[in-house]
């Protein structure tokens, strides 16, 4: 009986240490995910940044055409990017680094009164690959488009474009002047919920196929651009950059 009962205890006393083995090694498992879950929020949150256009710092000049001309200036604090009449111009500039993900996108973006039915688009956007991109274009638009919008003859179109996963194009008309372009990326299930908000007001939301996964460089930049008019642009046209501020949120 003693014997048993000794027996007993050495189990009961085996199994005891064994569910506190358990508890302990779930125990250092919730922290060491939650210590990774705050390092990843910490890291994220160390990417936040606004760029005001004093200089370039964190910029890189990109171009798709032939000329080799930049035609990106700035004055006073404020960038400036212009396409030539009659050309196929397209500049732009983008974040050095490729690495912002969910959180709020906002750029200061001057339209101004675009050539009558040029191909040129002022652009405000994040990229990570020609799947995976979201923008806003603005230009004059199509003779089809500003009809369906019932636009005014000083309206400017904006675009509001998810190229993949899924496709979708919204245009919304904008007088010229300065604008708050903003693309907000929240994670519903994992994968970015993105809304297009013009001066603070929501014009279009779309949940998207892909999550964090993808990582995103900002773009700035004017582009003479077949989809946005009817002709090759007959003026210059240009766009103006206030700032670009980046700051996270899941
Ligand atoms: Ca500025």
């Amino acid at each position: 009986m003693v014997f048993s009962q000794r027996l007993k205890n050495i189990i009961m006393h085996k199994k005891a240490v064994g569910i506190i083995k358990v508890l302990q090694i779930k125990k250092s498992t919730f922290f060491s995910i939650l210590a990774l879950i705050s390092i990843q929020c910490y890291a994220q949150k160390e990417n936040n940044h606004k760029w005001n256009f004093n200089n370039l710092d964190g910029w890189d000049f990109e171009q798709q055409d032939d000329n080799p001309s930049k035609q990106c200036e700035i004055n006073k604090g404020i960038l400036k990017i212009f396409t030539r009449a009659q050309s196929w111009d397209r500049k732009k500039i983008k974040t050095t680094e490729k690495k912002y993900t969910s959180g709020r996108y906002t750029w200061r973006t001057y339209i101004p009164q675009m050539g009558e039915k040029d191909q040129a688009s002022v652009g405000s956007w994040i990229y990570c690959d020609d799947h995976h991109e979201l923008d806003f274009e603005v230009g004059y638009g199509n003779e089809k488009i500003r009809k369906e919008l019932n636009a005014a003859p000083d309206d400017m179109i904006a675009y509001m474009t998810s190229q993949d996963f899924p496709n979708s194009s919204v245009p919304f008309a904008i007088k010229p002047g300065w604008h708050i372009f903003e693309i907000d990326l929240k994670l519903k299930n994992n994968k970015y919920y993105v809304t297009w908000l013009i001066d603070h007001k929501k014009r279009h939301a779309l949940q998207l196929e892909y999550g964090t996964e993808i990582q995103f460089r900002i773009y700035c930049s004017v582009e003479n651009l077949k989809f946005i008019g009817d002709h090759i642009p007959e003026q210059d046209n240009y766009g103006l950059y206030d700032f670009v501020k980046y700051q996270y949120r899941r």
